[in-house]
């Protein structure tokens, strides 16, 4: 077999430029996904449940908020963490979506916002899979524009009031606490809310066709008395939510590549042994156009996320480069993920492969974190300075 598919397409060469601890990530998060995740995934998509086994195994890994430190936390490098996103997306986007939720969506806004006494609490138990988080800033009316919700917080002296409702909220009903920004006499700012208070409804979202392994809600809040300590001292408006998605919509950049070439692979291999027409599929110069387009596609998708992770290591790396990358990634990957699943031809459509999952999957990677469209329009104004959202 040609080096370059041995086993993954590597064309630019990825691998040689990853360190001995990088390669030593990357393989003990693949083979502890091969062992403790691969063998629950279908069971759990097709009963429409998250794993929760795996959680605190995902944990004492160091997989939840691996790229922060202090506090006890892994501290990882940048193409570490992005390694350790793709090999959980290579699974499942819903698995990848835990670990993205946890450390980018709930440890670092605590992280970055929060006071001393709320980091020495929750960070340890939260990277621990001890604690579960979920992020809170969308809601039924229009997730795009987040700055239009009606979620607030009132300042009643001695505690906060909290009424609203966020939807579509990953990890809700298997969350301690929901990070949620809400509307407040100084603007929006984050808060650190325990899901037991009175006043506070979790519901699961049922019948989705798309990240079936990964619980979905919406959290409802009927005058919910915060405490004074749940506000993040550090949040300023918006742009502090938005410094939460940088981190996710990264590590969604470099996930969805695992997805991408976990379909390539499966189509690859059906490819190779479907004989039609007495021949092997992949002799077939139209099958060979679209093995090679992939793997193009994929290998620029790989070489634009280490690009960025060297850029975000020196800490330079700005909001519209990872608008960039998330959009280009996830469109790249659906696109793959869609032809694998025509080259199946019939069985393609069957969960004993892998590939429709991850079609259906990437079909909300492709909506949620900003959608494709709102990246695009971010470009756009980076690059004519004229906003055209509205
Ligand atoms: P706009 O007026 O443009 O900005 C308000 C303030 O924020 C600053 N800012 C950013 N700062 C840091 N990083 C970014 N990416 C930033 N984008 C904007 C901006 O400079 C401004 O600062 P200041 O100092 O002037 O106040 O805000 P806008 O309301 O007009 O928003 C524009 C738009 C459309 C780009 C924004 O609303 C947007 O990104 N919409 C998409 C919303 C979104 O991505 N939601 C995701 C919800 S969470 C989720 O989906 C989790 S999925 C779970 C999983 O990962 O599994
Ligand atoms: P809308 O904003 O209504 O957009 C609808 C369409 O309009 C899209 O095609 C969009 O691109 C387009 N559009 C929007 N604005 C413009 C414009 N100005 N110009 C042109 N076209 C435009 N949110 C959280 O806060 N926390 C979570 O944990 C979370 N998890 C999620 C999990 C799942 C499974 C899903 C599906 C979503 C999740 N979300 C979460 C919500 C997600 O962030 C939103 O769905 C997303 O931001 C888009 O919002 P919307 O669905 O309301 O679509």
């Amino acid at each position: 077999m040609s080096k370059f598919l041995n086993p993954f397409p590597d064309f630019g060469e990825i691998d040689s430029l990853l360190s001995y601890e990088q390669k030593q990530i990357q393989t003990s998060v693949r083979n502890f996904v091969q062992k403790e995740i691969e063998p629950l995934i279908v069971e759990a998509y097709r009963n429409e449940t998250f794993p929760i086994s795996i959680l605190s195994k995902m944990g004492s890994m160091g997989l939840m908020g691996s790229s922060l430190s202090g506090y006890g936390l892994p501290g990882m490098d940048t193409v570490s963490y992005g390694l350790v996103m793709k090999e959980l997306e290579r699974c499942d986007s819903g698995i990848r979506s835990s670990a993205s939720v946890q450390g980018a969506l709930v440890m670092f806004p605590i992280h970055a916002f929060g006071s001393e006494e709320q980091k020495s609490y929750w960070l340890p138990k939260l990277a621990k899979a001890e604690s579960i988080g979920c992020f809170g800033l969308s809601e039924s009316e229009g997730g795009s524009d987040p700055g239009a919700m009606k979620t607030w917080v009132q300042d009643k002296g001695d505690h906060y009031l909290l009424n609203g409702s966020k939807m579509w909220i990953t990890n809700g009903n298997l969350a301690e606490i929901a990070i949620v920004w809400a509307k407040t006499l100084e603007g929006i700012r984050g808060f650190i809310v325990p899901l037991k208070l009175a006043g506070v409804k979790v519901v699961k979202m049922q019948n989705k066709l798309s990240l079936r392994a990964s619980i979905t809600s919406e959290l409802i809040f009927d005058n919910v008395k915060l405490p004074k300590n749940s506000l993040l001292p550090k949040t300023e408006g918006l742009k502090s939510a938005f410094q939460c998605l940088n981190q996710a919509r990264f590590g969604i950049s470099w996930g969805v590549i695992g997805a991408a070439e976990a379909c390539f692979l499966e189509a690859l291999n059906f490819a190779k042994n479907r004989i039609l027409f007495k021949k092997p599929l992949s002799s077939y110069q139209l099958l060979q156009r679209k093995l090679a387009l992939m793997v193009t596609r994929i290998t620029e998708a790989q070489l634009l996320v280490f690009r960025l992770s060297q850029i975000k290591e020196q800490k330079t790396l700005q909001p519209v480069q990872v608008s960039l990358a998330k959009q280009v990634c996830v469109e790249m990957a659906l696109n793959v993920a869609r032809t694998c699943r025509d080259i199946l031809g019939a069985n393609g459509i069957m969960d004993e492969y892998k590939t429709m999952r991850h079609m259906a999957n990437l079909e909300t990677v492709y909506t949620y974190e900003g959608t494709n469209d709102i990246h695009l329009l971010i470009l756009g104004q980076e690059i004519t300075g004229i906003p055209a959202f509205s």
